[in-house]
């Protein structure tokens, strides 16, 4: 298995398709594209494949879907033949299969590493994308397809002074490729999300000392993280299709039992034992202990107040423990977490927590950090401050559509697409979890071989009848938007101030980017377009529809 590109090779300069981005959804959109006969190419900033898994190689990263269903399920062979070591597949096991995936499929021939897209223009008279690589490679394709990934785009924030420390500094979006070695070192760690609490138990059984600094906490839950149990790889094995057959029409893409019962339907006793089991077996099914935790505050405060009394018997100072509760949004608002040992860790020796609602920061020094009491020294500070979600990676690219149009000028007030997976102006141009459909919201790898399947279908609709664009209607983008709004209206969802909101990235429009109406409807909902004719999509060509339907 070869996990380094072999040389770069010239851009071709006329293709059907580029894909951007080689984590799994670039990788299984060009094997799909072959599969049509189609020429494509994937173009990689990145010198390896894997996407988040190439990036996020901070210590302790981990994925939060157990293994068993966080692969693809496209080829039964290799969803039998490939053997994950753990329940949750740590980043250096993710990084392999994703190399494996590249290499069983012939893959790397068709990817350019080390190219980062610049711009793309799009040349109505021609129906055809001009994609311009940061390198000035000019290529044209029929079809442009971005898979860049919803958290791709790390994002430093905007503390004074920040280009004034002398010491190390790390993005856990951007972790260099060698061992960061912490022994004997002072380390603070700025942010408490996702990658932090993964990462700051790790950091402090190896660092002389570990300072958190925190601005708003977040709920985990343990992970139980263990090594793969046998019997379980078996059963899941077995009949593997049908599983993933019930996994797609989940809420979440994850098959894992939702309680149908509301959290207060029920009484004290038989909520807290459920809560209990659920927070002994571990993982994010603990959402699904009732069917409602989102959708009503009363019941969601039951389970926030169950975790925070959690955090309060593991944490053993009081006003650390009290500090880590979260109570400024409701439970599963913001990601939720999935941990090992993170609470506990505050009570080892060497791990502090500064309270930036207390004492926010002032300036990061040469030396070390300054929150509005003291001045703490560092030898290296880890950014773990999260990512442009969702929309950052997309507008990093300049996008020209139909008419001058800007893709950031479209996306002002907020990203606007057709299910997530066309914009309105922007013809023959495709999202692979887009802004408006479930994405970060489920099994990225679900949702990723939805849409890789629905636009394999649509491209081969067109094929079969010599159309060659497609675009999505305005009013079916304005349908689309207005739905999805309404969806999450009835949700608990937008109270929080979470980077589903765009909340975490000042000027950044507050409009709730993913759509939650649940991903086997989701689902539905795209056949259904597609056995219309995909309906809400203008599709035009050398033939007219209608010619091409006789
Ligand atoms: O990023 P985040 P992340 N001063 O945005 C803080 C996925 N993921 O990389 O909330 C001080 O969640 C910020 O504070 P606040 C998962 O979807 C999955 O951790 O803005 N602090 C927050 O605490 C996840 O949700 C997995 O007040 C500042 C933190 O930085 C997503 O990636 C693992 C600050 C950023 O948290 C992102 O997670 C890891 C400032 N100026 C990630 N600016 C798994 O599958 C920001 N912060 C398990």
């Amino acid at each position: 298995m070869a996990e380094t590109s072999p040389p770069r090779k010239p851009l071709p300069t006329r293709l059907d398709a580029v894909i951007v981005g080689a984590g799994f959804g670039g990788m299984y959109m060009l094997h799909r594209l072959r599969g049509l006969g189609l020429s494509a190419r994937i173009l990689e900033a990145a010198d390896g494949v894997g996407g988040t898994w190439y990036w996020n190689r901070y210590p302790g990263a981990r994925c939060d879907v157990e293994s068993m269903q966080y692969s693809f399920s496209f080829d039964e062979a290799l969803q039998q033949e490939w053997q994950w070591s753990e329940r949750f597949a740590a980043q250096p096991e993710i990084l392999r299969y994703a190399n494996h995936v590249a290499d069983r499929y012939d893959l790397r021939r068709d990817i350019h590493f080390e190219t980062r897209v610049a711009s793309a223009r799009y040349d109505e008279a021609a129906d055809r994308w001009t994609v311009t690589t940061e390198g000035g490679e000019v290529v044209s394709a029929r079809f442009c397809i971005m898979a860049t990934g919803c958290l791709s785009a790390a994002r430093l924030p905007d503390i004074p002074g920040i280009a004034s420390f002398g010491g190390e500094t790390y993005h856990t979006g951007y972790w260099p490729h060698h061992k960061v070695d912490f022994s004997g070192k002072r380390v603070a760690v700025i942010g408490t999300g996702s990658s932090a609490i993964q990462a700051i138990p790790v950091i402090a059984a190896e660092a002389a000392q570990v300072t958190v600094f925190q601005r708003t906490p977040n709920f985990s839950i343990p992970s139980r993280n263990a090594p793969m149990d046998a019997e379980y790889e078996s059963w899941w094995k077995s009949d593997y299709a049908a599983k993933r057959r019930q996994a797609r029409m989940m809420r979440t893409g994850i098959l894992y039992d939702i309680n149908p019962q509301s959290a207060i339907e029920v009484d004290e006793a038989t909520r807290t034992a459920e809560y209990e089991r659920r927070w002994a077996n571990g993982g994010t099914a603990f959402m699904g202990a009732y069917h409602d935790l989102i959708l009503n505050k009363a019941s969601n405060d039951t389970a926030a107040e169950f975790v925070r009394s959690k955090i309060r018997s593991i944490v053993k100072d009081p006003e650390t423990a009290e500090a880590l509760a979260p109570k400024d949004h409701p439970i599963g608002t913001k990601r939720i977490c999935v941990d090992t040992d993170y609470y506990e860790t505050y009570n080892r020796p060497n791990v502090a927590l500064v309270n930036l609602r207390k004492t926010p920061i002032e300036t990061i020094t040469e030396t070390g950090i300054r929150t509005s009491d003291r001045t703490r020294e560092f030898d290296v500070i880890v950014f773990a401050t999260g990512f442009d979600a969702m929309t950052g990676a997309l507008l990093k690219v300049d996008f020209e559509g139909r008419g001058g149009r800007r893709l950031s000028a479209e996306w002002e007030h907020g990203p606007r697409s057709y299910l997530g997976l066309m914009v309105a102006g922007f013809p023959n141009m495709f999202m692979i979890t887009g802004p408006g459909s479930p994405s970060v919201l489920s099994n990225m790898i679900v949702s990723v071989e939805q849409h890789v399947e629905w636009i394999t279908g649509l491209l081969g609709h067109m094929q079969a009848r010599n159309l060659t664009r497609v675009e999505a209607t305005e009013q079916a983008q304005e349908e689309w938007v207005r739905h999805g709004m309404e969806v999450a209206e009835k949700t608990l969802y937008p109270s929080a101030a979470s980077w589903y909101m765009g909340a975490n990235i000042p000027g950044k429009p507050r409009v709730f980017m993913p759509y939650i109406g649940g991903v086997g409807t989701y689902r539905e909902t795209c056949d259904a377009i597609a056995a219309e004719g995909y309906r809400g999509f203008a599709l035009a060509g050398e033939k007219a529809p209608a010619a091409a339907a006789e």
